[in-house]
Formats: structure tokens, C-alpha cells, sequence
């Protein structure tokens, strides 16, 4: 099998449990532990399938992050790797590659990781930032209450309105969220994906965005049959239908 997954840590847990196997991800979840929705966990999550790296899930809402690895970092994803604790999508998809190099390559070489820069940045920069605002509201709803109390108290101020009001009036803002990921829509006239004929971790940036959204909202943003919904769905068949086991909201 290829991975594990149990339940959300307890207190005591996230201190005194043996890993069962060497590499342990930490992901975000909601209510429901199988509802795990992070887009920087799921570029994580496919990077270690991309690798064929054997990992246990250990599904964590928002109150409990602070207690898997302070040391380490205050956001999820983290990854224990023996005796290495990583925190951060972009760092774990870096050590994945330097540990394992003799496994497929993430980036391809140098060139390849420097381009996959931009494509994070793009897809944080230009597409989550917008597809934040279309399901906050979403993703609150499939919190459990403690984590939602938490979430509202803290994004509210960030986004300068309730969540309710940054949702409002999604449906007139898709088309500039087309926009945005119109880059994507003429590179795939000519290729599959955007690491060429397979997939790699610039795949995985911006899959784990749409993932986000396709786990936390009902909320259809992509038309399945456009290039990039038929890209989605190529990513969603990888690794025997790995991600798309993961029950859509
Ligand atoms: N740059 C980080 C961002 C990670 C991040 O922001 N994770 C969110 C979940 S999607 C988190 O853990 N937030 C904790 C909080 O809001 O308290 C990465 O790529 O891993």
C-alpha cells in the first residue's frame, strides 16, 4: 500500500506516537479527517507519489497544527522524513528531490526548478489569491466548529470583509479567474502537461490549487471539458486515481 492514514493527532499523540512507517505527512483537514483540502498539502502529497515514497497521512485541522513540530514551522504541510522535519510545499518537494535522486525527477534539473519558481508563484500569486475569495466561505462550512471559529477570526481581517461577502457575486468573477489562467489554456494546444509529455511538481503547484477548491466547495470554477478541466482530470487519473478518490464537496 502505498500510504496510511489515521485519524486527526491528539494532544498526546503528536508527542508520544511512533511513526509507523519512516515518512509521515501532516495535511490539513476539516471535519470529516478523509476531507483534506490544502493545496500546498496536496502539491506535497503528489510529489511523494511522483517519487513512489511510501508515507503515512496524518490528517490535522487547524487548532492542532501548532502542536505537530513548533520548531519546525506553524503551517501545514509538514513532512517527517527519518529524522528530518520539513515544513513548507516548496521545501519538502526540494528535499524529495535532493533525497531521492535516483527516483523520477520532481523538476528536471536546475533549469526545471527555476522555472517551477514561477509557476508557485503564479499559481499563489495570480490564481489561489483569486480563488480564495470564491470559496471561504465553503471551506468554513466544512470545518469542525472549533476550526471554524478559528478560521473566521483570522482570515475575516486579512481578506477585510466577512466570508460571506468575499463569496458574494462569485459566479461574475469567473471569467477573469479565465484570465488569469489563460497561460495554462494555450500551453496545453500544444502538450499534456506542463512538464511536457508526464507530469512534474509544476503539475503539482497548480493541481493542488484546483484540488483545494474541488475538495472544499461545491463551487464549479472549471468547465470539466476545457483544456485545462481535461488537464485537471489527467491529473486527477494519476497514480490510480489517487486524488480522485478524495471525495469532492
Ligand atoms: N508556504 C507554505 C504555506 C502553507 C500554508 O499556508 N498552509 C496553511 C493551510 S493551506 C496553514 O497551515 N495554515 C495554518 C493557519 O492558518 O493557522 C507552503 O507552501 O507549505
Amino acid at each position: 500500500m502505498m500510504f496510511a492514514q489515521i485519524g486527526c493527532p491528539t494532544k498526546a499523540e503528536t508527542h508520544n506516537r511512533e511513526p509507523d512507517v519512516s515518512r509521515i505527512l501532516y495535511e490539513l483537514c476539516g471535519a470529516e479527517a478523509e476531507r483534506c483540502f490544502s493545496p500546498f498539502a496536496w502539491r506535497a502529497r503528489m510529489a511523494l507519489l511522483h517519487k513512489g515514497l511510501e508515507f503515512e497521512r496524518r490528517p490535522t485541522p487547524f487548532t492542532s497544527i501548532a502542536r505537530i513540530a513548533p520548531e519546525a514551522g506553524k503551517t501545514v504541510p509538514i513532512l517527517v522524513d527519518g529524522d528530518r522535519t520539513i515544513c513548507d510545499s516548496w521545501a519538502i518537494a526540494c528535499h524529495l528531490e535532493d533525497a531521492y535522486p535516483d527516483r523520477p525527477s520532481l523538476f528536471g534539473g536546475d533549469g526545471g526548478h527555476a522555472a517551477a519558481k514561477l509557476i508557485e508563484s503564479w499559481a499563489n500569486a495570480a490564481i489561489s489569491s483569486r480563488i480564495v475569495q470564491m470559496i471561504v466561505k465553503d471551506i468554513h462550512d466544512i470545518l469542525a466548529p472549533e476550526d471554524q471559529a478559528y478560521f473566521r477570526a483570522s482570515r475575516e481581517p486579512r481578506l477585510g470583509k466577512t466570508l460571506e461577502a468575499a463569496q458574494e457575486g462569485r459566479e461574475d468573477r469567473l471569467a477573469d479567474l479565465a484570465t488569469a489562467l489563460l497561460p495554462m489554456h494555450l500551453m496545453l494546444k500544444s502538450q499534456p502537461f506542463i512538464g511536457g509529455a508526464a507530469p512534474m511538481h509544476t503539475d503539482y503547484l497548480l493541481f493542488g490549487t484546483l484540488q483545494w477548491a474541488r475538495v472544499a466547495s461545491p463551487f464549479s470554477l472549471i468547465d470539466p471539458e476545457s483544456p485545462i478541466g481535461q488537464w485537471f482530470e489527467r491529473c486527477l487519473d494519476l497514480y490510480d486515481g489517487h486524488a480522485r478518490a478524495v471525495k469532492a464537496a
